[in-house]
């Protein structure tokens, strides 16, 4: 594939969705083709299954149910949008992608590392150029949230605890795959953050 796939990774509100557009925006001005997508979503069946996980409800999916339907939605967009995109040439960024389950349902929801691996091999099998992953901590998690008014979803609403579990988790997987994760802090200027960015993703392309 002549493509290349980055990701971004973060807990909630870590700053992901503004630096996927600035960097997607930056590349744009210098001539590539670049393609966003965001998960769980990014094709039609995918923002349908979005909205099962999300939404708050009183009959919510179990930890393995949760599991299966990111798998789902990920095996869509793999299939029917990222490969196809890669083949064609695009620089291919995502807004979240497999290591969120590792970091979420793995981490945070405690399901074994080797079952979501599995999974991972079913519904993906490619793996990014480049993850920057966007440390930030539960406190600026919450007041980055708190300020944009928003209802939390139903992942939002498990708090800190969760979060901080999802947050080492992320930071392990970094540790463990230096050549990819590059960790960023996420509590620096938006400014600053995009800038390292570009430059990184610059070099890579
Ligand atoms: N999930 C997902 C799983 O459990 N397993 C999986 O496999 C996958 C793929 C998805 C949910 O699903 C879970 C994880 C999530 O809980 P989502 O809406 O896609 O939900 O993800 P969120 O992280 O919840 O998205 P957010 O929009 O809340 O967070 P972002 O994108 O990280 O943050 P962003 O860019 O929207 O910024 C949040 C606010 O902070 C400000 C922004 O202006 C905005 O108001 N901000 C900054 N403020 C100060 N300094 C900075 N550097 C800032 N950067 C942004």
């Amino acid at each position: 594939m002549s493509g290349v796939l980055f990701s971004f990774e973060g807990i909630d509100g870590a700053g992901k969705t503004t630096q996927v557009a600035l960097l997607s925006q930056a590349l744009e001005e210098r001539g590539h083709r670049v393609v966003c997508l965001r998960e769980p979503g990014g094709t039609p069946l995918g923002e349908k299954i979005r909205g099962l996980l999300l939404d708050r409800t009183e009959d919510p999916p179990s930890p393995v149910a949760e599991l299966l339907l990111f798998a789902a939605a990920r095996a869509q967009i793999v299939a029917t949008r990222i490969r196809p995109e890669l083949e064609a040439g695009s620089v291919v960024i995502l807004d979240r992608f497999t290591d969120a389950t590792f970091a979420y349902q793995g981490y945070g929801r405690g399901l074994p590392l080797d079952q979501i691996l599995s999974l991972e091999g079913i519904a993906s099998g490619i793996e990014p150029r480049r993850t920057w992953y966007l440390d930030l901590d539960s406190e600026e998690s919450n007041r980055r949230r708190t300020l944009r008014g928003e209802a939390p979803d139903r992942l939002e609403s498990e708090g800190d605890t969760f979060r901080d579990r999802v947050r080492a988790g992320y930071l392990e997987r970094a540790r463990s795959r230096p050549a990819r994760f590059h960790v960023v802090d996420a509590s620096q200027s938006v400014a600053s953050i995009a800038t390292r960015i570009l430059q990184e993703a610059l070099s890579l392309l």
